[in-house]
């Protein structure tokens, strides 16, 4: 890694005068903008720019000026833009992800609006203008080439789209990531749009279809600010006895498909969502006997790292590397190891419906609930307090050829089941899950009706505390003589589980 000398990294001669401090650039940043930020699950934010952003908002709302943007980004960030701009209200409307504290509890006060969006959905809808005009791009780049040509940071997410819609672009060069990224990213330029759109030619996880960089037109860049500042990824828990259970599980269940014949040896290429517990997941698969996986994923936590590190995963396409600082350390010292096996992608890409379902993805995300027939809610607490957002979870669910959602059975150490009657928000449907997997087992909901599978996810997933209670919910469901018996429902008791845990603090009965 070269030190930090001024300018060093900004090899566009043409480009020198427009270097300034951050308090300058912001000057571009007027209140109402929409702003396009670079940013993907901790990685590839800018982090000097937010920070004076806020400081300036701070300044004008305390003279009584106000002045908020709408933050639109690839996914959530981290505490110096998302947790920085929030906490001085300077955010009007967040899209399409976020996973930050201050912003979280602003949205669930109703002080902060919040579009959740399907990730690979966003820059298309950009493109149309389904939510206005894109004023200016803020983005953090590893350095720009002599032409002009930006080199990607750890994270892809919108930028390209960001780049080419916003009049203004201003960039961020960030000294702290290492040189050797330059030729991990695939900037894919081609025809993305209906009426005209074309195939997405991507066959193998691995295949490179585009641009190592992002290229701006001059002109439109504004600002170049330098900083050296490293991502904010917490490290994450060890996998406990209950999420090594839960991979275990998955990994049995893969390989009987295998030896069925339904998969290859070497699987299909694996997406696993972001979290504790599908980290985890990615460590068991470690120590399975599979060999020569792929992944075509969204995220690479530390988990699918060490799986590339030790040879398990041969190709990984992704959009973000999002890891703790010790996993940094090893994907820096190893940086030509991880080239050759790692490609950075647009997130319209890295969870491309079309590639998703032509690879035949396996699926694995985490989960807040899930009901006995199997509709998954992956975002809200009791119905109505959001937590991250949908993320990437419903493009590759939706369109993959085996969908998993694990969790544990219970939450809050018990008072909560995760298995209810009726989810108090649905954000996979029924008939997108497949497999839900918890401590307690795994239910296979392959070919089974709706009681079928209210039966298996009682008996396979459900905690023993909770189980008496489900199963009375059921049968009673069943013996209602005046209402469908396809998916039974006592519906004016179906969410009182909610309810109740909000009156006692407790789902049990
Ligand atoms: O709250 O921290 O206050 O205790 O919810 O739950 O168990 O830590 O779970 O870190 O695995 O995240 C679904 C949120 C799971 C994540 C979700 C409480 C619990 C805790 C978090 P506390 P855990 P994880 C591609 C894939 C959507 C996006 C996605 C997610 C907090 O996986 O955001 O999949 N998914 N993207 O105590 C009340 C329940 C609860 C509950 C958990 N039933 N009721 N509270 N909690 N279950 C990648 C991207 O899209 C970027």
């Amino acid at each position: 890694m070269s030190e930090h000398t001024s300018l060093s990294r900004i090899r566009c001669a043409a480009l020198h005068d427009r270097v300034m401090s951050a308090e300058d650039a912001i000057k571009y940043i007027f209140s109402g903008a929409n702003v396009g930020m670079s940013g993907f699950t901790g990685a590839g934010y800018p982090k000097k720019i937010p920070l004076a952003l806020a400081d300036w908002i701070r300044q004008q709302h305390a003279d009584n000026h106000e002045f908020k943007i709408n933050v639109w980004t690839g996914a959530s960030t981290a505490p110096e833009l998302d947790g920085a701009l929030a906490e001085v209200d300077g955010i009007e409307m967040r899209m399409p992800y976020q996973s930050d504290p201050t912003s979280r509890a602003r949205i669930n006060s109703g002080q902060m609006q919040y579009m959740d969006i399907h990730l690979s959905h966003v820059a298309e809808y950009v493109w149309f203008g389904f939510f206005g005009h894109l004023d200016i791009a803020v983005i953090e780049v590893a350095g720009i080439r002599e032409d002009g040509s930006l080199i990607p940071a750890a994270s892809v997410g919108n930028n390209k789209t960001w780049i080419d819609l916003a009049d203004r672009v201003i960039l961020e060069v960030n000294y702290a990531l290492n040189e050797g990224l330059e030729g991990m990213h695939d900037i894919y330029y081609g025809t993305r749009l209906p009426p005209n759109r074309e195939p997405v030619p991507i066959l193998k996880p691995g295949d490179r279809i585009g641009s190592q960089y992002y290229h701006c037109p001059l002109d439109k860049i504004v600002a170049i600010v330098e900083t050296q500042a490293h991502d904010r990824v917490n490290a994450f828990t060890e996998p406990d006895d209950d999420s090594r259970r839960m991979a275990q599980y998955i990994i049995k269940f893969l390989e009987n498909e295998v030896k069925k014949g339904v998969l290859p040896p070497e699987l299909l290429p694996i997406q696993a969502g972001v979290g504790n517990i599908a980290n985890a997941v990615l460590f068991g698969l470690g120590d399975s006997q599979f060999q020569n996986l792929t992944a075509y994923t969204e995220v690479i936590q530390d988990g699918m790292l060490k799986l590339v590190q030790d040879g398990k995963l041969s190709q990984v396409s992704a959009t973000a590397l999002s890891l703790s600082p010790a996993a940094v350390k090893n994907f820096n010292d190893n940086i030509d190891f991880y080239r050759s096996r790692i490609v950075l992608r647009t997130q319209e890409i890295s969870n491309h419906p079309e590639v998703i379902r032509r690879l035949g993805v396996i699926a694995i995300n985490g989960m807040i609930e899930c009901d006995i027939y199997g509709n998954v809610n992956s975002t809200h607490i009791t119905g109505s307090t959001i937590v991250n957002g949908i993320g990437g979870s419903g493009d590759f669910t939706r369109n993959a050829f085996l969908s998993f959602f694990v969790r544990p059975s219970i939450a809050k150490n018990g008072d909560i089941s995760a298995i209810v009657p009726m989810v108090s928000h649905t954000d996979h449907t029924e008939h997108d899950v497949q497999i839900l997997v918890t401590e307690q087992g795994l239910a296979d909901l392959r070919g089974l009706s709706p009681k079928q599978r209210a039966e298996t996810i009682i008996e396979n997933c459900a905690h023993p505390d909770y189980k008496e209670q489900l199963r009375d919910y059921f049968q009673r469901a069943k013996q209602q003589s005046n209402r469908g018996q396809h998916t039974p429902h006592i519906l004016s008791e179906a969410l009182s589980w909610h309810d109740r845990f909000e009156k006692t603090g407790s789902m049990k009965k």
